[in-house]
């Protein structure tokens, strides 16, 4: 027997059961489980492209998949359809997306959001393209904030020394060397047993992640250093993108809009009653000197402005 690609197979069978509209299954994953933010976000953007679509695209999501690196490469050769990620990764897929991931960028979550839902975000998302990715629209993952289990930190000096994890993320490595700390890139997936048996003392993370990771089992110490913004995206295949019509084009955008803002929402409830359930799971909470940190940093800086443009900085530093 001939074997049908499967779109022809939907096809055929559609027209075999009476000519109902043939149904698209997206697969698509985020790293958190099902109940994160991510989760949230997801599952929001799924049920409005379904509603939107009147049925003929639904999603099968997968949590807890939590490589994102492999998750974003999949995507880009079309064996995965769909992923909500961090932009961890993202800036080795699309180098300019690098200057989002810059410490102490954004001011807060206001500021962060009308930046990335304005011009620039827009912009950046362009960029996707020609990397073989669909870049829909920016979701959110949060502030980062440190925890290990060495000691409180309070200020730049006490980071000396610590072994962190992080994302696999040229700025951030560079920016938490500048201060003296030894970054350890890994994947998502090792980093609960890694954190467990040692390996590193610490890591960095915003608070939803912190929750649903349930890191309050293995660390210790929680320092609100807010050190950088951690934006999250969703992107899609374009095989997936360039089979649908206009019209299912900007509903599937309408739904990545929607899903986002479910998912800021959650990250906003998640900040809200966060830290003191952390404190209840046990972990001692420090604030730290950010201006400290900041000016750690200072010369770090200089070189992101090279790499980056200190206009482009500029410009979002001052979007109003
Ligand atoms: O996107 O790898 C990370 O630390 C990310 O923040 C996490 O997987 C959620």
């Amino acid at each position: 027997m001939k074997i049908l690609p499967l779109s022809l197979f939907a096809v055929a069978a559609a027209l075999a059961f009476g000519g109902a509209a043939a149904q698209t299954t997206i697969r698509i994953s985020h790293a958190t489980p099902a109940t994160s933010h991510y989760g949230v976000g997801t599952q929001t953007f799924c049920a409005e492209v379904e509603k939107r679509t009147a049925g003929r695209y639904k999603c099968q999501i997968q949590p807890n998949v939590n490589d994102e690196r492999a998750s974003i490469e999949a995507v880009q050769l079309g064996t995965l359809d769909a992923t909500n990620t961090s932009t961890g990764p993202v800036s080795n897929f699309v180098p300019e997306v690098g200057i989002v991931d810059i410490p102490f960028l954004f001011r807060d979550y206001d500021h962060a959001r009308r930046v990335l839902d304005g011009p620039i975000g827009q912009e950046l998302l362009g960029k996707f393209t020609a990397k073989g990715l669909i870049g829909l629209a920016w979701t959110e993952n949060g502030f980062r904030h440190l925890t290990n289990n060495r000691r409180a930190v309070v200020k730049p000096e006490d980071v000396r020394g610590l072994k962190v994890r992080t994302m696999q993320n040229p700025v951030h490595i560079q920016a938490f060397q500048s201060i003296g700390v030894q970054p350890t890139p890994m994947a998502f997936s090792e980093l609960f047993t890694a954190l467990q048996q040692g390996v590193v003392d610490g890591q960095e993370n915003p608070i939803p992640v912190i929750l649903s990771a349930k890191f309050s089992q293995v660390q210790k110490h929680l320092s609100l250093t807010g050190h950088v913004y951690s934006p999250a995206v969703l992107i899609l295949s374009p095989k997936l993108w360039n089979a649908l019509s206009d019209a299912d084009k900007a509903a599937f955008r309408e739904a990545a809009k929607i899903g986002a803002a479910a998912q800021r929402k959650k990250v906003n409830d998640d900040e809200a009653s966060g830290i003191d359930q952390l404190r209840k799971e046990g972990v001692e909470v420090s604030k730290i000197d950010g201006a400290a940190f900041r000016t750690a940093m200072t010369p770090v800086f200089a070189d992101f402005a090279k790499k980056y443009g200190a206009e482009n900085i500029k410009r979002i530093q001052e979007f109003k």
